[in-house]
């Protein structure tokens, strides 16, 4: 059975008019190595922590603010906002399609509440905690090309064509800012589109960032902005000491017009000095560690997590998790729109596949009956661009394990999709997880004080191929665990215990 909302009543949990606050009893372990009668061994103590959990039920009308707004991304996520904001639907050859959200997790997904007389009881994910309605978000944003968006909805050629005619007119009039662009950090290919640029040196290029926003937020009347780069991805920049291995040194690098800085890492200063939230899309190193050790303002990261590697976080967990080794994984991409003629230049393709080829360390390294110490599966990515084939991406992989006395086992998946479809839903949940995070705050029994999460919001994992952490903290890829990290969170925060899966009710 299916409810639309629940309300949770418990001494644990208490709604005032503008706050939950809940307690929560966090189970955990502590480990200890120790000599016990001359050998030793590992202890495992089960442990219980006190958490107490507020969260702001205020919820704000909310700005995104897209840097790469008039890209395929850029222009399929304003589209599908709107047509689901006014209920619109279109004719395909094969039925009416009404506009909906599938693929969003906070949209389209639902969890386990409970049972009731032998039924399972599901609600939307949306209803665990107030969150902004898509429908009220005003949307913005950046590109080095000034195309319209409903231009760029056509350029993109995603949508179908009575969909396209239907949002032209609310899409007409949305033109891009300028932006920052250097051509040293993405394909030379891109150029010709480059046609919306703000000059000046770095440091004025971040003064014109933080008046566009101030600009928006003030013309949208919005309470809170939250950016994020749906931009071409760009090299990696080099991290270098006395560089950008400091805010400090990062700042004086800008002062300096240093040619190091991407124009990424510049909009994320920004956006840190304006105090709004900055969500990198792409997997080049953005945050550098200048950035990344010292920014008290929420950033989230690296790159969507949309489609095959989607699959690879759940095929490698699935595996490993079953005892069986994966020895080589091959992963092939083609694809014909912008983003695959920008991935065509070594540079740009070298960023992709570092964040493609790092999701399935964790799982790898947590079974040491399977791996040796270092041992890795081979993992090759190829990604070619082929034009004719747009935003259609085809994903092929083959994933060769060893299994039960020395047998193999191969299994090739074949996917194609617009991508872009896959990763707009995706930007969505990332813009709104960020900014309920922002209005979370919570404390353990041994701190005095509340605070906020780790401004490296590892919250947003689920949705990026490489989660952004705060040094020292473990990265999980296996995407059910991620799933779970972010559901019961939002659960602890209304007093409700995670799923255990345990149904002892029926045992
Ligand atoms: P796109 O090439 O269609 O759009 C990118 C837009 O960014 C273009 O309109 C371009 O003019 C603009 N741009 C480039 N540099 C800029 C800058 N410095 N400032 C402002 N605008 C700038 O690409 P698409 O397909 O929308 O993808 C966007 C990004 O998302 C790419 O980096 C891609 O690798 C990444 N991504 C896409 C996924 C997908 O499934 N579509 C999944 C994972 C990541
Ligand atoms: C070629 O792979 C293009 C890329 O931008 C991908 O489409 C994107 O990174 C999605 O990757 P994945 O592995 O999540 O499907």
């Amino acid at each position: 059975m299916f409810i639309e909302n629940f309300k949770v009543e418990s001494p644990n949990v208490k709604y005032s008019e503008d706050e939950i606050q809940s307690v929560y009893n966090y189970e955990t372990t502590e480990l200890v190595h120790e000599n016990r009668n001359g050998s030793y061994q590992w202890i495992v103590k089960p442990k219980t922590v006190k958490y107490e959990f507020k969260t702001n039920t205020r919820v704000p009308k909310l700005g995104v603010m897209l840097v790469g707004w008039g890209g395929n991304n850029g222009s399929t996520l304003t589209g599908g906002v709107i047509a689901n904001r006014e209920g619109i639907s279109w004719a395909t050859k094969d039925k009416i399609q009404q506009a909906n959200y599938f693929g969003s997790l906070t949209q389209a997904s639902a969890i386990r509440v409970g049972s009731f007389q032998g039924e399972e009881i599901y609600a939307p994910f949306k209803s665990l905690l107030p969150m902004v309605n898509p429908d009220d978000i005003v949307f913005g944003g950046w590109d080095i090309s000034k195309m319209n968006l409903a231009d760029a909805m056509g350029r993109a050629k995603v949508f179908d064509i009575d969909l396209q005619k239907q949002l032209r007119p609310y899409m007409e009039s949305m033109v891009p800012l300028p932006g920052i662009y250097d051509q040293d950090f993405i394909a030379a290919n891109q150029e010709a589109r480059a046609d919306n640029i703000i000059k000046g040196t770095k440091k004025e290029q971040i003064q014109q960032i933080i008046k566009d926003i101030k600009e928006f937020k003030e013309q949208n009347k919005v309470d809170r902005v939250v950016v994020l780069w749906t931009a071409n991805t760009e090299r990696y920049s080099n991290v270098v000491v006395g560089l950008n291995d400091t805010m400090e040194n990062l700042m004086a690098s800008v002062d300096k017009n240093e040619s190091e800085i991407s124009p990424s890492t510049l909009y994320a200063i920004a956006c840190v000095m304006e105090n709004v939230p900055f969500i990198n899309g792409s997997p080049q190193n953005t945050f550098v560690p200048g950035l990344l050790f010292s920014t008290l303002v929420l950033i989230g990261g690296d790159d969507f997590k949309s489609g095959q590697t989607k699959m690879k976080s759940v095929l490698v967990d699935f595996l490993v998790g079953a005892g069986i080794k994966p020895t080589s994984i091959v992963s092939y991409n083609h694809l014909g729109n912008n983003d695959g003629m920008n991935l065509s230049a070594p540079q740009t393709f070298r960023s992709k596949e570092i964040s493609k080829s790092n999701v399935v360390d964790d799982m790898v390294n947590s079974n040491a009956i399977l791996y040796e110490p270092g041992e890795h599966p081979d993992h090759v990515v190829v990604i070619k661009y082929v034009p004719y084939v747009g935003d259609s991406k085809r994903a092929m992989d083959e994933y060769t394990s060893e299994i039960f006395m020395g047998g193999k086992n191969t299994i090739v998946l074949h996917n194609t999709c617009e991508d872009s479809l896959l990763a707009a839903p995706i930007i969505l949940d990332l813009v709104l997880l960020a900014e309920l995070s922002t209005r979370i705050q919570f404390k353990s029994e041994a701190e005095g004080k509340f605070h906020s999460f780790h401004p490296v919001a590892t919250i947003l994992s689920y949705l990026t191929k490489a989660p952004l952490v705060p040094p020292g903290t473990p990265v999980v890829n296996a995407l059910s665990k991620q799933r779970a990290m972010l559901e019961n969170i939002m659960r602890a925060c209304v007093g409700l215990a995670p799923e255990n899966n345990m149904i002892l009710e029926y045992k």
